[in-house]
């Protein structure tokens, strides 16, 4: 794997050196002061970690390596992989040579099919997909080499695990898909097939192939990285600090993926809309839609796919699927649901004022074009935002091990710490 191996050994000692003089320089300077507010509230927006990989502006929304989404929606996963990884978008023969290399490395050892086919039928899809991926701990080349290696280069094995685990959770993810909901025996990889290419020809799904490649691979860039302070990659990030390999790593960070004002949003967001378009048989009107509105927020429910707690405008991921289904699919009834709320559900949620950003988020709208084309099965819909994010935390993760940051050990305080600290003492 010389190309990115090597790549990466010339960007790894370039970014090494300018942390250094920045701490050199500037080690001391204040870059962020921590309220008691934002100690109780989550730890919004205290600037304490570093991450290259994407940047997320609340005024703008995600930007990959310094390049906004717009310019990005037409590359393929490989290519936004690469990006993560480098910062530099392939030329031609560096990304054949790149896919080649994910490609080689397809194959899902034969006993993941026995962790998942003895798993009970209603285990969540993202619980088999996390159970998968945490079998198979045992092939981390990190687990293995570490102890007999230096610090600088612990980012080397961390490569080996991130594109074994790249290359293979699409055949992971696809066959959760069949085996969870019957869909008959597990199909196997094609190894001549790109990631998206792949992972449409795993699932098996009878659909217009054509189209349905083009909204995978969207979806795998669209989802790939959104910086790093968010739950799954705060999680993974923090585990791998530990130098818990790739495996335990990521694990830990789909199982944060996994929560309905996280990465299950999507789900929840299918689930409200067919039931809202269900209780008034079609495409709701604009003032059926604020009843519904209402009445899920005074059951003390959120209202998913809406608010983010960095964006303050709609997500710009969101932008980019409502432009692929005014394309492909504008009379979809799910989809002109999702049109007509995106009309109404900003303006009620601006009247309540607790709430910071009214604007729709990327789980508003993903599941509608999925369920377009025969992916009905909205608990899916997390997996495949999981296969997607693997390539964002599995490059921060050597990104970081290259830079050798240290173990993440914030400092907590009590209550007490609280009290004292107001009455000044
Ligand atoms: N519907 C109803 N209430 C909402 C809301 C929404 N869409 N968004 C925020 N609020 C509420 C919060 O629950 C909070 O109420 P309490 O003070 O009573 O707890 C209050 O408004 C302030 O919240 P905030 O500061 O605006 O937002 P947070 O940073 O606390 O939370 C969330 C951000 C994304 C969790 C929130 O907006 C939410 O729950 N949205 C719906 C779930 C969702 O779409 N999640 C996916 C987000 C994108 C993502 O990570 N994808 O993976």
């Amino acid at each position: 794997m010389s190309n990115i191996l090597d790549k990466l050994s010339e960007k790894i000692a370039y970014w090494r050196k300018e942390a250094h003089e920045i701490l050199n320089k500037a080690g001391e300077k204040v870059i962020s002061e921590v309220t008691i507010s934002q100690v109780y509230g989550g730890m919004r927006d205290i600037r304490a970690l570093i991450c290259d990989t994407s940047r997320v502006p609340k005024e703008e929304g995600l930007i990959i390596r310094g390049r906004y989404l717009k310019d990005l929606v037409d590359k393929t996963p490989e290519e936004i992989y690469y990006l993560l990884l480098t910062g530099e978008l392939p030329d031609k023969n560096v990304l054949e040579n790149f896919s080649a290399e994910i490609r080689k490395r397809k194959e899902v050892p034969g006993y993941v099919w026995d962790v998942l086919k003895a798993m009970p039928g209603d285990s969540h899809p993202m619980t088999m997909l996390d159970t998968a991926l945490l079998s198979m701990q045992r092939e981390s080349v990190f687990a293995k080499e570490y102890m007999g290696l230096k610090k600088e280069d612990f980012w080397k094995p961390t490569l080996e695990d991130a594109l074994n685990i790249v290359a293979r959770i699409p055949a992971v993810a696809a066959a959760v898909y069949r085996h969870h909901f019957n869909k008959g025996e597990i199909i196997e990889p094609d190894h001549e097939m790109d990631i998206a290419g792949d992972y449409v020809h795993m699932l098996g799904i009878e659909t217009d192939k054509e189209e349905f490649y083009n909204l995978i691979k969207l979806y795998l860039v669209l989802h790939s990285d959104h910086e790093g302070g968010n739950v799954s990659a705060l999680t993974t990030q923090t585990i791998n600090s530990a130098l818990s390999d790739l495996y335990y790593s990521l694990s830990g960070g789909f199982n944060g993926l996994a929560g309905p004002l996280h990465g299950l949003a999507n789900q929840e967001t299918l689930k409200w809309i067919l039931d809202l378009m269900n209780k008034f048989n079609g495409t709701p009107s604009t003032e059926q839609i604020r009843a519904f509105v209402k009445e899920t927020i005074d059951a003390g429910k959120v209202i998913s796919g809406y608010g983010h707690a960095v964006l303050r405008v709609t997500d710009p991921r969101f932008d980019a699927f409502m432009k692929f289904g005014k394309k492909h699919l504008p009379d979809d009834p799910v989809f002109l649901t999702v049109t007509r709320l995106f009309e109404v559900v900003p303006e009620e949620l601006k009247k309540i004022e607790k709430i910071k950003n009214p604007w729709p988020n990327v789980d508003a709208i993903s599941g509608s074009l999925l369920y377009h084309y025969g992916m009905k099965e909205f608990s899916y819909y997390t997996v495949l935002f999981a296969v997607s994010r693997s390539l964002g935390l599995t490059a921060q993760a050597v990104v970081n091990r290259g830079m050798m940051f240290p173990l993440i050990r914030p400092k907590s305080v009590t209550s007490e710490f609280m009290k004292r600290a107001i009455e000044g003492k």
